[in-house]
């Protein structure tokens, strides 16, 4: 007789962790020979308090790498990991942490990105972090390239829209593989590829004069070299490091439609393949025709090498991750043309939203898991979710009993993913300790369990001071998700 078996629980050696980026805590922006680099030149222009199109200022931009002074100062301070690093690990441990995200600054190891020879202070550093990690057998995953790279790269090459900026980034790859690949197995390369359409700060590409055809032009192409970039370190990784795993890395924002009408049904599903056509090239090892046919119709010509075709195919990656904080709602124009995309974004009635503006659907992350693992049949991890809030400082504590329920919330829909079948490797939520906010480029928007003494402007003792939520993942990683 047929028996129906279906896993109720996290995996025995499920991966519970936080998630973090280099730009966003380690502060000692110029220190022992790092360079500068582009995440510590993007304005704290107010129009990059939106998610948008235009999420960064360019021209501001252009004025800040001019002058040097206009860094803005809490992305330079970060919240000091490069010095805290040992007291971080030490409280992530506490926490029970099996595995820890963090990225590389590229400009540590090579300054202007492509150096002759590379920074061994910048190498010391992530060594020192690693060590930390093993003495509590804390696995790292490690992105290589998390919104920021070498300014001196923009300057020369205007960032990732010269196709020579590949030989840059996979001599920089190969030599954190040949450093740190027998300590580290898991690996990223690009922190959430698909925001390249929204320009600089993923792509390092200054387009602030061009048309809209022309800046999609120009991103697509950068995006072109990253994903060429992408299946070359995933191909140096496996002949240097043949136990290691390499992830691709997108911001899944799930796109539902307004309506059943078929129209906006077609609209939203149209907007979704936008985002996942990334994950496509990274995991299937194709552009997929959809995309062809966007590109043919509006005037977008990629310029690709004979063999790039061939290097796509041949170097998929092992598994899958993503970010996911929220979903959207598309509707489509009268002329066909949707109103409501990843970036855009159309409201849905049945969502409450954080402070923000970001839709919380935590049913979402249920179904998103279960499209992902549909479409690529490869291990998923989640290596961003988190509500970013405003937390109060109350007699030396902080109830966050709000980010608590968040969390609970998306751990809850993970698990029924895992019973119905989803191959899950593990969860990195966002922020495990306050860091400085990519959106806002300010302290305020706060992830974590652990909280930061620190303001907009920089000022704050840094002390690390555990919230409430603290207890509550702690609880949750020893019970492997059973206590939520
Ligand atoms: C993702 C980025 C992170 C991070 C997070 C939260 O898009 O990968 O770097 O910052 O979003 O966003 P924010 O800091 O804007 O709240």
């Amino acid at each position: 007789m047929y028996q129906s078996k279906y896993p109720q629980n996290f995996p025995e050696n499920f991966l519970w962790g936080g998630a973090t980026a280099a730009n966003q805590i380690e502060g000692a922006w110029n220190l022992d020979g790092k360079g500068l680099t582009t995440a510590e030149v993007v304005a704290k222009a107010e129009n990059r308090k939106k998610m948008s199109m235009d999420a960064v200022n360019e021209a501001v931009l252009a004025t800040a790498i001019a002058d040097q002074t206009a860094i803005n100062y809490p992305k330079r301070r970060g919240i000091d990991f490069y010095h805290h690093y040992a007291e971080d690990i030490k409280l992530f441990a506490e926490m029970g942490f099996k595995v820890f995200r963090f990225s590389i600054a590229w400009a540590r190891i090579f300054p202007n990105g492509d150096d002759q020879h590379p920074n061994e202070a910048g190498l010391k550093f992530y060594d020192q972090v690693l060590d930390e990690l093993e003495k509590y057998q804390i696995e790292p995953l490690i992105t290589l390239s998390h919104y920021e790279m070498p300014l001196a790269l923009t300057k020369k090459y205007n960032g990732w829209a010269d196709r020579r900026t590949i030989a840059a980034f996979t001599n920089y790859t190969k030599t954190v593989f040949k450093r740190y690949g027998k300590r580290v197995k898991y690996w990223l390369t690009f922190n959430e590829i698909n925001t390249g359409t929204w320009g600089f700060h993923a792509t390092g590409a200054l387009d602030q004069d061009s048309t809209k055809n022309e800046q999609l032009q120009l991103r697509y192409q950068a995006l072109h070299h990253q994903l060429i970039a992408s299946a070359l370190a995933t191909k140096q990784l496996h002949q240097l490091c043949p136990m290691s795993k390499m992830g691709c890395m997108l911001a899944r924002m799930q796109t539902y439609p307004a309506t059943p009408n078929p129209v906006d049904v077609q609209a939203a599903q149209v907007a979704d393949q936008k985002n996942l056509f990334f994950t496509d090239v990274q995991a299937r090892g194709e552009y997929p025709n959809f995309m062809n046919r966007y590109f043919a119709e509006h005037g977008i010509k990629i310029t690709m090498h004979p063999t790039d075709q061939q290097i796509l195919a041949a170097n998929p990656v092992d598994f899958v991750s993503f970010s996911y904080y929220m979903t959207t709602v598309t509707q489509a124009n009268q002329d066909g043309t949707a109103v409501g995309n990843m970036a855009t974004g159309g409201r849905n009635p049945y969502l409450q939203e954080s402070a923000w503006g970001w839709q919380i659907d935590p049913i979402g992350l249920r179904i998103t898991l279960n499209e992902m693992w549909d479409r690529y049949q490869k291990p998923l991890f989640v290596v961003e979710n988190g509500l970013g809030a405003l937390d109060k400082l109350v007699n030396g504590k902080i109830h966050d009993i709000y980010r608590i329920n968040y969390l609970r919330q998306h751990i809850q829909q993970m698990k029924e993913a895992i019973s119905d079948g989803v191959h899950l490797m593990g969860y990195t939520m966002w922020g495990p300790i306050d860091l400085i906010s990519f959106s806002t480029s300010e302290m305020s928007k706060r992830y974590g369990f652990i909280y930061v003494d620190q303001d907009d402007q920089g000022n704050g003792s840094l002390r690390r001071i555990r919230k409430d939520s603290f207890y509550w993942y702690q609880k949750v990683i020893d019970s492997n998700g059973e206590n939520l």
